[in-house]
C-alpha cells in the first residue's frame, strides 16, 4: 500500500522533537498517516542533551523505515538558561524501554535552524506547518536568523505549556520552562499558534485499551511503541502520580492531521519571563472576547477515541519495514527464567 495516494493535497509539516518516548510517537504518527507530508525532522536539546535525542530520532526513523526525510541536530542548549533534561521521565538515555537498533538514516550535515529555514523558504506561502514537540530553541533561532519564515509559515502547533497546570513546576510545563526566552519568542511572533498543552495532553493517557489495541497490530513498531510505554508508565506513575501516562506529543500532529479531534478556543497567550514562581508559565487570557489581532490558540478537549485510532492506524500502515528491535523484554525475562529454572534442577 503506497500511503503517498490516498489524498491528493497532503499537509506539510516538519517535526522538532526532542525523542523522548512520546515524541518517537508522535514521529510514527507522522510517518504512518497518509494526510502528512514530513519535510523534514529536527532535533533539539529537552528530554535529553542533544546527541541522545537525535541518536534516538534516528532510532525511531530507522524502525518507522523513513526514508528520503532529511534529519538534522539543532540547538545543544538553551538560548540563556542552562540544560535541563527530564531523566526522571525518560530515562538516560531519553528514551529508556526498549532496544534501539543502530540507525540506517544518515544526519543530515545542516544545523537544523537552517534546515528549518531552507524547508519553509523552498516552499510556496502558507503551505509548511511546524510541530514543535521540545523546547522551542530552534524555532525561535529560525524565527530570528530568518525573518521571512514567520509570514511563509502556515502555522505553528506546538506541544507545550498549559493554561491550569503545570508539570516541571506548578504552573510551568517542560518544553516551556526549558527555553522561556525562545518559548516568548515563538509565542509572540505574529504567525498562528496552536498550543496543545498539558490541559489537552493530559486526556491523551495510554489507557489499557488502547495499548490493547497497539499490541493487537502485532509489529515490530507495535511492539516498540508498547515497551516505549510500559517505560512511560512507570516513570510517570513514579514522578507524577498518574496510573496511566500521558501521551503528549502525537497529540499535536493529530491536530494537524484532523483538526476535529479536539477542540481550540482563541485567547491570547504570553509567556512569563520575570517571575519567582511563575517563570515559564503560558498566560492564557480568557476574557472574551478575544482581540481581532489575537494569533494564538489553545487546545481543550481531546476526542480520545479518535485520536488512539489515529495512532492505531499509522501503526498499521507502516507495518514492519525499519530494522526489527533486539529481541523483546519479555523474551529475554522468559529466556532468563528458563536459564535460572535450569540451574536450580543441576
Ligand atoms: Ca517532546
Amino acid at each position: 500500500m503506497d500511503p503517498n495516494t490516498m489524498t491528493p493535497e497532503r499537509k506539510k509539516i516538519i517535526l522538532d522533537c526532542d525523542p523522548g518516548h512520546d515524541d518517537a510517537v508522535a514521529l510514527l504518527l507522522a510517518h504512518g498517516n497518509p494526510d502528512i507530508e514530513l519535510l523534514a525532522v529536527t532535533t533539539v536539546v529537552g528530554n535529553q542533551t542533544l546527541e541522545k535525542v537525535t541518536r534516538n530520532a534516528l532510532s525511531v526513523g530507522t524502525i518507522a523505515g523513513i526514508t528520503g526525510v532529511p534529519f538534522a541536530a539543532g540547538c545543544a542548549r538553551p538560548l540563556v538558561r542552562t540544560i535541563e533534561t527530564a531523566p526522571s521521565i525518560h530515562g538516560e538515555t531519553g528514551m529508556d524501554g526498549p532496544a534501539q537498533p543502530a540507525s540506517t538514516i544518515e544526519l543530515d550535515p545542516r544545523h537544523a535552524v537552517d534546515l528549518i529555514i531552507e524547508t519553509i523558504m523552498a516552499h510556496e506561502p502558507g503551505t509548511v506547518t511546524l510541530v514543535p514537540t521540545g523546547g522551542l530553541t530552534n524555532i525561535a533561532l529560525a524565527a530570528r536568523k530568518e525573518p521571512r519564515i514567520v509570514e511563509r509559515v502556515k502555522e505553528v502547533v506546538l506541544m507545550g505549556g498549559g493554561y491550569h497546570v503545570g508539570n516541571w513546576s506548578a504552573v510551568a510545563e517542560f518544553n516551556i520552562i526549558i527555553d522561556p526566552e525562545a518559548a516568548h519568542i515563538v509565542f509572540n511572533e505574529k504567525w498562528p499558534v496552536v498550543m496543545v498543552g498539558l490541559d489537552l495532553t493530559h486526556q491523551a493517557l495510554a489507557t489499557p485499551d488502547v495499548v490493547e489495541k497497539i499490541a493487537a497490530v502485532g509489529t515490530n513498531p507495535a511492539q516498540f511503541v508498547m515497551e516505549l510505554m510500559e517505560f512511560f508508565t512507570k516513570t510517570y506513575k513514579d514522578a507524577q502520580g498518574f496510573d496511566y501516562p500521558p501521551v503528549h506529543d502525537p497529540c499535536a500532529v493529530a491536530y494537524v492531521i484532523d483538526p476535529t479531534v479536539m477542540t481550540t478556543r482563541k485567547v491570547p497567550v504570553d509567556i512569563e519571563l520575570q517571575g519567582k514562581l511563575t517563570l515559564g508559565m503560558t498566560v492564557a487570557d480568557f476574557r472574551a472576547p478575544a482581540p481581532e489581532d489575537c494569533h494564538t490558540s489553545v487546545a481543550v478537549d481531546l476526542d480520545h477515541e479518535k485520536f488512539w485510532n489515529l495512532v492505531t492506524d499509522a501503526l498499521v500502515r507502516i507495518g514492519e519495514p525499519g530494522e526489527p528491535a533486539a529481541a523483546p523484554a519479555a523474551d529475554l525475562a522468559a529466556a532468563a527464567d528458563l536459564a535460572a529454572a535450569t540451574a536450580e534442577a543441576k
